[in-house]
């Protein structure tokens, strides 16, 4: 299964790539839907929508304290910076993360479309205005914009839609390629998981990078069973 696929990723020139929250786990990120994926008893679906967020805005923004100091305490590990190195050697290359915790740009990805959004960007709920944020523990909770709104996280909730322009690019990305990437996604969100079939249809050879079988492993060409930070530097290493 590697030689093959690493054969396809040779010949590609059109590249793209989807990851999910298993690409963070080896960094130390707990995944949504893993046994760690738990936070004080509640399921993200409870807690990433924008019903929680009006009914208990404190509580959500607890949630994404946590998360950022998490994040804040970690780095890329040897499959993200394959993932940047990869990009370097493909002349069409696009990065689509479902992943909100800027660990590809950390890792030195630069075309990285964050079709979920980004935790480091807040957005004030009465004047729009949007702005980056690093401070990890926030200074006091939940944080306002100067304007005195209430801020929330610059990421996209159940039942809210995604960035438009972003979703486009993604889209697009996930019909030109060659060879798509799926990695350490569960793919059980959408419309994100809908990229797979997307880019099987218009012809793609898909491989995928999971401990596990997912929803979409039926579909992929290959599907490669490891640890992303193990799996993807073997699958990239001299493409
Ligand atoms: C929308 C940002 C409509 C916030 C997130 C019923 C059927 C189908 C769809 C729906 C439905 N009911 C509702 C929907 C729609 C809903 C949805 O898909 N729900 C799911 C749960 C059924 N989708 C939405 O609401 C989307 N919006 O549809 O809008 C609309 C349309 C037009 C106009 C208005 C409205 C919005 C979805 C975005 C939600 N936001 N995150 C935040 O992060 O706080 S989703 C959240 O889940 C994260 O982004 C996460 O990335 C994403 C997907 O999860 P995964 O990344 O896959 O992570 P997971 O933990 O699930 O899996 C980890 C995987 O890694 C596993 O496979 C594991 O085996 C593997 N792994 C673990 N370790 C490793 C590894 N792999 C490799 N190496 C390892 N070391
Ligand atoms: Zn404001």
């Amino acid at each position: 299964m590697l030689p093959q696929a690493r054969q396809w990723l040779r010949d590609a020139r059109v590249v793209a790539v989807l990851t999910g929250a298993g690409m963070s786990a080896e960094s130390g990120v707990p995944t949504f839907r893993g046994p760690e994926g738990l936070w004080k008893q509640f399921r993200p679906e409870e807690l990433a929508t924008p019903e929680a967020f009006a009914r208990d805005p404190l509580l959500v923004w607890e949630w994404y304290d946590w998360r950022r100091r998490t994040i804040a305490a970690v780095t890329p590990h040897a499959g993200h910076l394959a993932l940047a190195a990869l990009e370097k050697v493909k002349e069409d290359f696009a990065l689509i993360t479902q992943n909100v915790d800027g660990l590809h740009d950390a890792a030195g990805s630069r075309n990285v479309l964050k079709v979920h959004g980004d935790i480091w960007r807040l957005r004030c709920t009465r004047c729009r205005r949007e702005w980056t944020c690093r401070d990890a523990p926030l200074a006091s909770l939940p944080p306002r914009c100067d304007c005195g709104g209430l801020a929330r996280p610059g990421v996209v909730w159940f039942g809210e839609s995604l960035p438009r322009d972003v979703w486009a690019k993604a889209e697009e990305a996930a019909e030109r390629c060659e060879v798509l990437l799926v990695a350490g996604t569960s793919a059980v969100v959408y419309p994100a998981a809908g990229l797979v079939p997307l880019a099987k249809r218009a012809g793609a050879r898909v491989i995928e990078i999971n401990r596990e079988q997912t929803p979409v492993s039926a579909v992929c060409d290959a599907s490669l069973r490891g640890p992303a930070g193990e799996v993807l530097p073997a699958l990239i290493a001299e493409v």
